[in-house]
């Protein structure tokens, strides 16, 4: 898999810039266009600038960078920087009109599908032409995702329908289980689509420790809740107390109390918490005081990819939990195939060979570290990508959730944000060192 040749690749690209579309466009038709031009939230763009920003980073990486082309409409580029105008400040903006923007999606992407068809991937100005392919059809997942977060914060009625996730029999393995000390290799220098803050591959030595078989689910969560956790100072960090004290947090995004139970709001629907599911939006600071409450800590960064990629059996990484083999449905919940996490204990056939289950998919998983690089990183194709968010400001999430593509999800794939943020789709589970 890591070596495709010519026709495997742009195969692979137009299945990827395809499918990538398909779900654009489903995030963007299924409500009227007022909704794509409000802001739902200071969080969050516009639907309608995601939706031109896509056409316009496929401009400039495929259309510019790879085709050699001259700029469509270079007088929008500023609009669509994202270094430019912060999130909050978007709607404010002249950004193109619904019509105007799809239209100009749709051009892009027609140019490209010619460029494509007709490239033979070696006179190109980007130096690995191929992997722009892969990156553009990566960002233009990651925006769905993040359009679909815009989704779930909009308010008023159901806009998105998808099937629930197959209901699955209560896990009854181990709760934690003991991933052994020693070298592992981290991060990846073939995988073709990797970004560069994945890469490059090398060796960490990583001392054993135990991790949680599946992500903390909402009933261990709610005995925390219970239990006084959002009202005990020791179980928060100086910075996570005065947040959740300043900003009254006694629960999960989207939760509230009535009549003694617990309901949440998901997609326009409300509905009581269900106790196996994973818990999702909560932000570092909740999980790493759930952690410290339940006498555990987060895992860090190197032991949740040693825990998702490492083979016992060879001492070799692999791409995923259960092996080499792209994504399937029946490994993980990815893709938006379900508008939410499925049952803790889920997707058996993904588990990794020690027993670990759903590292990919359902939720994306909060971790101790901090965002920095890799021994040997190599900023590409642009600085904006990953290394201006390289520092301790940053917190890193593993694993994917329900509503990450399988196209931009890998054993060593690393996402970031701030500590005090859970509108994303996330979760955690936690670890501890084990005793020598
Ligand atoms: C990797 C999800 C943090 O959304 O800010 C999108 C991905 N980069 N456009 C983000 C991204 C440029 C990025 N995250
Ligand atoms: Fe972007």
């Amino acid at each position: 898999v890591s070596e495709w040749d010519t026709e495997a690749l742009r195969e692979r690209a137009l299945t990827s810039l395809l499918t990538a579309r398909d779900r654009t466009t489903l995030l963007t038709s299924c409500v009227e266009d007022p909704d794509l031009t409000a802001q739902h939230s200071p969080l969050m763009s516009p639907l309608v600038w995601d939706l031109a920003h896509i056409g316009n980073q496929e401009e400039l990486w495929l259309l510019r960078a790879v085709g050699g082309r001259e700029a469509m409409r270079p007088e929008i580029d500023g609009l669509y920087d994202a270094f430019e105008h912060p999130r909050s400040a978007r709607p404010s903006l002249p950004l193109l009109p619904p019509a105007k923007a799809r239209q100009y999606a749709a051009e892009v992407r027609g140019r490209v599908l010619d460029l494509l068809a007709g490239a033979d991937f070696h006179g190109s100005r980007l130096t690995e032409a191929a992997f722009a392919f892969g990156m553009i059809a990566q960002h233009e997942q990651q925006h769905d995702e993040t359009m679909l977060i815009t989704h779930q914060l909009r308010k008023g009625p159901r806009a998105l329908t998808a099937p629930d996730p197959e209901p699955a029999p209560p896990y009854t393995g181990p709760a934690e289980v003991l991933v052994p000390g020693g070298p592992f290799t981290m991060g990846t220098s073939g995988e073709p689509w990797a970004l560069d803050n994945e890469r490059p591959a090398h060796v960490r030595e990583v001392a054993p420790f135990w991790i949680d078989t599946t992500p903390v689910t909402n009933a261990a969560y709610l005995a925390f809740i219970e239990d006084g956790g959002y009202d005990t100072e020791r179980w928060w960090t100086p910075e996570g107390w005065a947040h959740i004290r300043q900003h009254s947090l006694t629960a999960p995004l989207f939760w509230h109390r009535e009549g003694g139970q617990w309901l949440r709001r998901r997609f326009g629907v409300t509905e009581p918490v269900v106790p196996d599911e994973p818990v999702l939006h909560v932000c570092w600071y909740e999980a790493d005081a759930y952690a410290r409450w339940a006498g555990r800590r987060l895992p860090t960064e190197t032991e949740w990819e040693k825990a998702a990629r490492h083979d016992p059996a060879t001492g070799r990484s692999r791409r995923y939990p259960w092996g080499d083999a792209d994504p399937a449905p029946h490994h993980a919940n990815l893709g938006q195939r379900h508008l939410g996490p499925a049952p803790a204990g889920s997707y058996p056939a993904g588990e990794s060979p020690l027993g670990v289950r759903q590292l990919i998919g359902d939720v994306w998983e909060w971790t101790a570290s901090d965002f920095l690089p890799y021994p040997g990183f190599q900023a590409f194709p642009y600085k904006e990508y990953s290394e201006v968010f390289f520092g301790p400001e940053y917190k890193v999430l593993r694993g994917g959730s329900f509503a990450v593509d399988p196209v931009a999800c890998r054993g060593t794939f690393r996402n970031w944000d701030y500590p005090i943020r859970r509108q994303i789709f996330s979760g955690f589970r936690t670890a501890r060192t084990a005793a020598v």
